[in-house]
Parts: C-alpha cells; sequence; structure tokens
C-alpha cells in the first residue's frame, strides 16, 4: 500500500512476517515521548511468535540522562529489556550491541528493528556498522526515507533488517498526525501543527523560546511569528503564511530542534 506521499504503508501482515523471519526484534522509541511512540500490537505479536524483544530508547540526547534512566527502569519494571541510545550521536551503542549477544537465543543472529516513521531505525544500523550504510532522512517522503526491507550485516554475528518506518500508528493523535506523512504533502499543515504546539507547551513552556526566541505561548501566534521572520506571506492578502510556518516546526520536531520530554508515570510522583 502506498500513500500519497510515496511512503510504502506496512501492514499488519507483513509486520508479522517480519517478526517471524527475527529471532530479536528492536522496537526502536522516541526518548522525548517513549509512550506516544510505543506500539502494543507489535509487543503482542512479539510475544505471540515467542520472539525476543529489546525496547531502544532512542534520540537520548535530546532528554536529561536522569530521564532516560528513568524510562529504562519503568521498562525494566515491566519485565522488558530495554537501552537508550543517542544513534546519531554514536552513543550507547555498545551497549546495545552487548544487550543484542546477551539477548540472541543463536548466533549469528537476525535482529529487526522496527518503529514508528523518524524514531532513527536506520541511524541505529549505521551506528552499530560503524559506517554509513543504511539511508536516512529527517522527513518522512524525503530521500533516504527507508523503503524497503533491507538486511545489513553489523558485524559476524549480528545481522540486522531495517524497515521501512510505518508500522500503522495507533493511539496518539498527534504522532497519527505527523508520522504519516512528509510535512510537505500534508494537506493541511496548520491543525496538526498546533496541537503539536500546545503538547510540547505543556510540558515545556519555554520550548519555543529556546528554539526560536519567540515568547508567545499562543500556536496561532508562534507560527505567525515564524512565517514573518522568515519572510513567508501570503501573494495577495499578505497575511503571514501559516502554513509554511507550520511545516516548518513539524520538520524541527523530528530534527530535535524542539525540545521536550516526558517522564514516565511512576518517575512522576518521586
Ligand atoms: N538528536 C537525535 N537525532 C536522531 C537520533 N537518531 C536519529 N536522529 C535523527 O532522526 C531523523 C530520522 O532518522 P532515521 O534514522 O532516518 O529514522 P528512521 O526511523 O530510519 O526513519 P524512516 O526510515 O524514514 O522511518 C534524522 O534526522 C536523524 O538524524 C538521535 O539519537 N538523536
Ligand atoms: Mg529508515
Amino acid at each position: 500500500m502506498t500513500s500519497p506521499g510515496g511512503i510504502v504503508l506496512a501492514s499488519w501482515g507483513q509486520v508479522w512476517n517480519l517478526v517471524s523471519r527475527a529471532d530479536i526484534v528492536l522496537h526502536v522509541l522516541d526518548a522525548r515521548d517513549p509512550i506516544s511512540t510505543l506500539s502494543r500490537r507489535l509487543i503482542n505479536i512479539i510475544e505471540k511468535k515467542n520472539k525476543k524483544l529489546i525496547i531502544v530508547i532512542n534520540k537520548a540526547d535530546l532528554v536529561p540522562r536522569s530521564v532516560a534512566e528513568e524510562w529504562k527502569e519503568y521498562f525494566e519494571e515491566q519485565g522488558y529489556t530495554a537501552v537508550y541510545i543517542a544513534a546519531s550521536k554514536h552513543m550507547g551503542t555498545l551497549k546495545l550491541r552487548r544487550a543484542i549477544k546477551r539477548t540472541a537465543p543463536v548466533l549469528p543472529v537476525v535482529v529487526a528493528v522496527v518503529g514508528y516513521p523518524k524514531v532513527g531505525k536506520s541511524s541505529i544500523i549505521n551506528a552499530l556498522k560503524g559506517r554509513h550504510s543504511a539511508s536516512t532522512s529527517p522527513y518522512p517522503g524525503s530521500p533516504g526515507y527507508t523503503r524497503h526491507f533491507q538486511l545489513y550485516r553489523v558485524d559476524s554475528k549480528i545481522l540486522m533488517i531495517d524497515t521501512p518506518g510505518i508500522i500503522p500508528v495507533e493511539g496518539d493523535e498527534v504522532e497519527k498526525l505527523i508520522r504519516g506523512y512528509p510535512p510537505e504533502k500534508l494537506e493541511d499543515p496548520v491543525r496538526p501543527a498546533i496541537i503539536l504546539i500546545e503538547k510540547i507547551l505543556k510540558y515545556n513552556p519555554n520550548a519555543f523560546l529556546h528554539a526560536y526566541g519567540i515568547e508567545t505561548q499562543d500556536p496561532v501566534k508562534i507560527l505567525e511569528e515564524i512565517a514573518v521572520r522568515r519572510g513567508w506571506f501570503y501573494k495577495i492578502t499578505k497575511e503571514p503564511l501559516i502554513e509554511e510556518a507550520a511545516r516548518a516546526i513539524i520538520r524541527d520536531y523530528h530534527d530535535g530542534k524542539i525540545r521536550f520530554y516526558i517522564r514516565p508515570p511512576t518517575a512522576l510522583s518521586k
């Protein structure tokens, strides 16, 4: 199935086949908001198939280390193996390699890397390989976006399957809106951007002050200011072109330019 953005949409049937081919599945999450990038349905499939699961909390460079630790503990308390890493910074790769070898039921082991678009699946393979092999890109649908399942030899004991980003996105409305399409292809980027801005502000009221030097906390005004500063205006009315600003915000969110994080529910009372 292909979306208007040209992205290969995996079906649950394909996810099922992929899990069957693997000995271990790495479920990659975004450290800023692990729960919204977690797929219960994927975990159910892994458990039904009796495969090993490692939860990989990626982009840990975007959150305080204590928060990455809290999330690791949160998943470990639920009986999962979890590691946090920052693949694009090549941090934590040794830890992940060790976790894979410890978990491996056989060697050489086949490891499938699965997760929502833009969580950093290809970056993880590149970091483990130690050189650039799997193509990466910041935005769904742009060149470098992983389109097909592909097998990589990471070392003599580990084979990895890179997958297109799309396991059907469940749950979180914001994630559904911003991960399914490249920002350029979103018909109405303004509504998703506003919901995303509101969510980010809830956890970090200074996020837009730090990212852009913008003081206001009104989502529409934030979009207007970005448009005005970058000189984006409608040709006829000369109003700020907030559609373009909305796309910029969604892109910057994927890139990690806008900082916020969510702590696990169990850590909140500490
Ligand atoms: N800050 C930060 N950014 C990261 C990290 N890992 C990946 N990224 C960035 O996230 C974006 C997506 O990375 P990819 O590795 O292409 O993600 P993917 O999950 O393979 O994406 P698709 O194949 O398109 O689904 C890129 O801009 C990466 O540079 C990380 O550890 N920290
Ligand atoms: Mg990829």
